[in-house]
Order: C-alpha cells, then sequence, then structure tokens
C-alpha cells in the first residue's frame, strides 16, 4: 500500500529547544513541511510525553524522536520502504527502531551516536525483528494499539518496555536501516532515575526475565545493573569533555545524506 507523507507525523519530548533546533528540528523532511513537528514539554515521564503524542494526531504511523535526533535527508522515504518491506510479511507489526537486538539477542542496527563517540552497528540488513530498541527514535503504528505505560516512572527503558508489551500480546516489533544522527551526551549514570526504571521493569515482567536491553539485561538479581552503572562511569569519563559536534556536518561526514 502506498504511504504519503500524511500518513506520519514526528512528537518529542523536549527539554532543551536549542537542542531542538540544532538537531530534529533542522531535519530537512521537517523543514520542508513533509513531515509535522510536535513537541511536548513538562510531562513527568517519557511514557506521559509520549501518548501526548499518539493522542496530538490522528496519522497512522508516529515517529517519536529524541530532540537531539537529526534525520538525514530523505530518511522518510528511507522509511516508507522499510515499512512496505516489512508488511509484506507482518501487517500486524508494532514498534520500529533504529538500533536494537535481535530475539535472539544479536545486536543489530547502525546510527551515530555522539554520547558513545562513534557510529554503533553498520547497516545493510533487512528488518529484524526486535526483542528490545533505543528509544532515540520508535515508530509506533497507531493500529497496533500498543501505548507507553505511565508507570513507568522517568525517561529510560520505554523503548523495551513498549516492544516487550508488543511481544506479550504477539504484536511484532522491528529494527530497520534507516540511520541518524543521534546528537546525544553521554549517559552520566545508571543510579537514581535509570534504577528506578529497572527496578519497575524487574517487577513488572518477572515472568519473562531476563528482558534484554542496549545497557543491560534485566534480571531477577540486580548485579548486571551494578556492573553496567561501573562501565557508563567509565564511558561519561571518556566522552564527557567532547564537544557536542553540528549534526548536520556529522551525517554528510557519514555519507548519510
Ligand atoms: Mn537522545
Amino acid at each position: 500500500m502506498a504511504r504519503l507523507s500524511d500518513d506520519f507525523c514526528v512528537a518529542a519530548a523536549v527539554n532543551d529547544r536549542e537542542i531542538l533546533a540544532a538537531c530534529l528540528a533542522r531535519s530537512p523532511d521537517i523543514l520542508s513541511g513533509r513531515l509535522k513537528l510536535m513537541t511536548y514539554e513538562g510531562y513527568s515521564s517519557a511514557a506521559a510525553a509520549l501518548n501526548a503524542g499518539l493522542d496530538g494526531s490522528t496519522a497512522p504511523f508516529v515517529i517519536l524522536a529524541h530532540q537531539d535526533v537529526y534525520l538525514p535527508r530523505p530518511w522518510l522515504d528511507n522509511l516508507i520502504a522499510q515499512i512496505e518491506q516489512i508488511e509484506r510479511k507482518h501487517e500486524n507489526w508494532g514498534v520500529l527502531g533504529l538500533f536494537g537486538r535481535k530475539i535472539t539477542g544479536e545486536w543489530i542496527g547502525r546510527v551515530w551516536s555522539s554520547g558513545l563517540g562513534h557510529e554503533a552497528g553498520e547497516g545493510g540488513f533487512s528488518p529484524a525483528e526486535a526483542a528490545t530498541v533505543d528509544e532515540l527514535l520508535l515508530v509506533v503504528r497507531r493500529a497496533s494499539g500498543l501505548r507507553f505505560d505511565e508507570n513507568l516512572p522517568g525517561f529510560h527503558l520505554y523503548g523495551t518496555d513498549i516492544v516487550t508489551e508488543g511481544r506479550a500480546r504477539g504484536i511484532p516489533s522491528f529494527v530497520i536501516d534507516a540511520p541518524v544522527v543521534h546528537n546525544s551526551k553521554p549517559v552520566k549514570t545508571l543510579k537514581g532515575a535509570y534504577a528506578q526504571a529497572y527496578r519497575y521493569m524487574q517487577r513488572k515482567w518477572r515472568k519473562r526475565l531476563p528482558v534484554p536491553t542496549l545497557i543491560c539485561d534485566i534480571e531477577p538479581h540486580p548485579i548486571a545493573l551494578w556492573r553496567a552503572q561501573l562501565q557508563s562511569m567509565k564511558i561519561y569519563r571518556r566522552n564527557v569533555a567532547r564537544p557536542r559536534r553540528d549534526a548536520v556536518e556529522i551525517a554528510k561526514a557519514l555519507n548519510y545524506e
């Protein structure tokens, strides 16, 4: 089925308008008006902001992107081609991500991550069913009925949660080959808010553990989280001094556009 740009919109939870202006709002598909951008400020959790994003339009596909993501030209066309490929086999899909882990556990995807200081993964793959996806950008198919769990506190693990929710209901999610620039800052700490979300996920999905994530699997025992907390401190120290580069320059240097 042919897709029109009216079938899509972009929603973002925003807490820094300067970063929004330097990244997501500069994306050619948004500047040209092909993709409408809606922003949500002041929400107490990602789930609350992103459900507001789902409710803010009637578009069949809602692109939920971080404010620090730049969509290189012609990103929407890439997305449409990937959806058409998936729908040849799976009409009833739930969520798409750009980086994640397959249901077999392997990592898949391709994105630039400024927080890591390098490109993660490589391109040239077919859409792969996902067990977890990175939250930098999620595409939700409205007709799947999937929504974000507003009991999940804070701004972490909501991608893993909605993908797991889909799997529990027999609605598959996928990682697609549609690279973007994630002009992120390194994660400062996996204590506090991250650990709180992790504990919520441990309780919610106790019958399905371990649930894979991109940072550390959700397991009954907290040792995986403790290890990841140590590791993230090292990555943070290594990358924190790096200045934020220009998103468009990064996209050009990587041949994303
Ligand atoms: Mn981000």
